[in-house]
């Protein structure tokens, strides 16, 4: 592990002592903290104001009983979360996860690497992120329907377009955010469109949503390119997951000119040297909600049940379904592959040991999800925007607005990389970058 500055140190040794048992915070706060020695060693001052120590502990964490019916009319019981994690530069913004590994440990790291990502956007949008140990696989549109009016009958007290708005993430889509709206109307009697992001394109949704993330992936690592006068032309990529994220990103590589050669799920991935067939991919995940393995018995492409999807030999690598999907040996396969760029599209898919592989190769480039990835919550504020004004604007227009975020949160990586003596590392860059966006804002707000 990278050295620590001392005083930082016994800051992490307290954030454990605070929060037992939840690794993946403990991973979180770890990765931005390696960032942070040449920060506190030329600003000793958020130490000494124990800004740092702060950022580290939730403003409010709101954990609460779901229960709902399934469709033979047995109750089931599941647990809700929301963390609000940091309000110094604007209501708290995120979005919910359901999966059933859901837990208050995922949800903290989320939220603390949101609270970064989003200061990286440069919009007025602070860090929070919730979520349930709901699984939607194999439900019902109408138990979906009942768990997520459940779940918002107890959250809707907790939120508000200038309080705190949530939005998409893993298993949560535009259906869930439909039933989730709908419910807080309900509830409240307003029609505050401005209270979720990634709603329907007739009620209030902003176009490019629900492509942004991936788009903006992309738009990211063409940045990269461009930096070494490259592009994707004629690139091989593989993308690992085939939700939201994964989609578009494959989306905007072909339309640049490179190719997808494997997608993924928790099940196993393809390998299809053609080319993925997007319209096959979308049918299969957005419309039939099946599996992976359909697109290989349908096009007649390779499946690989289990295995590592890093093994696909490419100049890319693009991961984009969950946290801790690549480990050590899958970035040693990639480097000794011939990969030249690792961009996160997903939130801490790479291992602490993964990053350092990648780190000490000369011949790779990696960019972390909280940059890579920032180009959905970005288009989330630019929702929030078009509902506060009661406008909505085009997808030429959005598009533009989203490529130009994700152009200036590269630039700014490589300048405050610069600035503090780590030249090309987008780590640092990223989480120093974000980190005095927030830590600025709050040493001028007092003891908050
Ligand atoms: P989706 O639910 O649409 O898709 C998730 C994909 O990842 C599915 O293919 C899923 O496979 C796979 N996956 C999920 N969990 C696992 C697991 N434990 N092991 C293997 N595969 C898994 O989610 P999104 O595309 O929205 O999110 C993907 C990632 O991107 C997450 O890390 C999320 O936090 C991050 N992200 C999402 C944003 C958004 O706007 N949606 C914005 C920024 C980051 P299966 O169906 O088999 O479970
Ligand atoms: O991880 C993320 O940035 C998201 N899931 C999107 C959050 C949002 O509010 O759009």
């Amino acid at each position: 592990m990278t050295v620590l500055d001392d005083r930082l140190v016994s800051v992490y040794d307290e954030v454990l002592a605070r929060n037992p048992g939840e690794a993946e915070f403990h991973q979180a706060v770890r990765e931005v903290f390696e960032s942070l020695t040449p920060v506190v060693a030329k600003h000793p001052e958020y130490l000494d104001s124990a800004v740092i120590q702060r950022l580290c502990e939730p403003e409010r964490q709101i954990i609460f009983r779901v229960p709902w019916t399934d469709d033979k009319g047995q109750v089931q019981l599941n647990r809700g979360f929301r963390v609000e994690f940091n309000s110094a530069l604007g209501p708290y913004k995120g979005g919910l996860r359901f999966h059933p590994s859901v837990y208050l440990g995922i949800v903290k790291f989320l939220g603390f690497e949101q609270i970064f990502k989003n200061a990286l956007t440069g919009l007025p949008i602070g860090g929070g992120k919730g979520g349930s140990d709901f699984d939607p696989k194999g439900r019902s549109d109408a138990e979906v329907m009942r768990f997520c009016q459940s779940f918002m009958t107890e959250l809707y007290r907790h939120l508000g377009e200038y309080t705190d708005v949530p939005a998409g993430d893993i298993g949560v889509g535009g259906r869930e955010i439909g039933y989730l709206f709908g419910q807080y109307k309900r509830i409240t009697n307003r029609y505050e469109s401005g209270v979720l992001t990634g709603k329907g394109i007739g009620w209030g949704g902003s176009l490019v949503r629900t492509e942004a993330t991936g788009y903006g992936t992309v738009y990211f690592v063409d940045e990269m390119l461009k930096a070494t006068g490259d592009s994707f032309e004629g690139k091989k990529v593989v993308v690992s997951g085939s939700g939201n994220v994964a989609i578009y990103a494959v989306e905007k590589v072909h339309q640049l000119g490179g190719t997808v050669v494997a997608m993924s799920d928790s099940s196993g991935y393809v390998v299809d040297e053609k080319g993925i067939d997007l319209d096959l991919i979308k049918d299969i995940k957005e419309v039939r909600r099946g599996r992976i393995a359909d697109y290989a018995a349908e096009r007649g492409a390779t499946f690989v049940q289990g295995g590592s999807i890093w093994d696909v030999p490419c100049d890319i690598a693009l991961p984009c379904a969950t946290q801790n999907e690549l480990d050590e040996n899958a970035a040693v396969t990639l480097v000794k592959n011939g990969c030249i760029i690792v961009a996160e599209g997903a939130n801490m898919p790479s291992t602490p040991e993964a990053i350092r592989v990648f780190v000490e190769a000369s011949t790779l480039r990696f960019a972390p999800g909280k940059a890579v990835n920032a180009g959905g919550v970005a288009t989330s504020a630019l929702e929030m925007q078009q509902n506060a004004s009661r406008d909505s604007w085009s997808f030429e227009y959005t598009d533009q607005r989203l490529a130009s975020i994700m152009r200036d949160i590269h630039d700014s990586c490589l300048a405050t990389a610069d600035e503090f003596g780590a030249p090309g590392s987008y780590t640092s860059g990223a989480n120093i970058a974000g980190f005095i966006r927030v830590a600025n804002a709050m040493q001028a707000m007092g003891v908050i």
